[in-house]
């Protein structure tokens, strides 16, 4: 789509959803090619800092025991427990020293993909006069797709940054299963380009 020029402005905020060392290589639950997108979310973050818009990081924190992990049952290998390294953001993630953390899943018995849920996200988003949010992060198919789910739900207009967020893949088409699904709720795709052109 030609000229098609998003400016983040007021009632705009940033958010990236899960960019942590165990979802990228060498990590517990890696998204392949998940490292592709850091200096792309960096570039972003610059942009929204600039004009001093809130930017907020979603991190999965799970407590040793949670009922994702294969051991209690679950569908993935043990990631993102409280307080270890594959826990930290990912090396390289220029994070503002104001970023907004939401630690998200940190309930034994509850899984949570949205950073929406079981959080206080929305409320802080509504104190700060939020409105619009642009949305990467990990995974495309997994918290990204259910936290733009919750965004949409919850009435806030959404900016799915496509040249940074990166999938799983369990099953082949996932990627683009979760990309048509969150268009089709009225979700923006956008890049770069179209938030920095004048
Ligand atoms: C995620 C699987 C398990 C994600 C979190 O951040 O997309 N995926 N926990
Ligand atoms: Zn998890």
């Amino acid at each position: 789509m030609a000229g098609k020029v998003v400016k983040p402005g007021k009632g705009d905020a940033l958010i990236i959803v899960d960019l942590q060392k165990d979802f990228l290589p060498g990590g517990a639950l890696p998204v392949p090619h998940g490292m592709r997108i850091i200096p792309i979310v960096n570039s972003y973050i610059h942009l929204f800092k600039e004009r001093k818009l809130p930017v907020i990081a979603t991190r999965d924190w799970h407590p040793p025991d949670h009922c994702s992990f294969k051991e209690q049952g679950g569908l993935w290998p043990t990631h993102c427990v409280q307080g270890t390294q594959g826990a930290d953001f990912a090396e390289g993630l220029d994070l503002p020293e104001d970023v907004i953390v939401i630690s998200k899943a940190t309930n034994s018995d509850e899984e949570a993909y949205s950073g929406f849920q079981g959080t206080d996200l929305d409320e802080k988003l509504k104190e700060r006069g939020v409105k619009r949010l642009f949305i990467g992060g990990l995974a495309t198919d997994y918290c990204v797709l259910s936290t733009i789910k919750d965004a949409v739900a919850l009435g806030y207009k959404v900016c799915l940054l496509k040249d940074a967020v990166e999938a799983v893949n369990v099953n082949p088409g996932d990627a683009e299963k979760a990309l048509e699904e969150m268009e089709s709720l009225g979700a923006v795709p956008l890049s770069l380009k179209d938030v920095t052109e004048d």
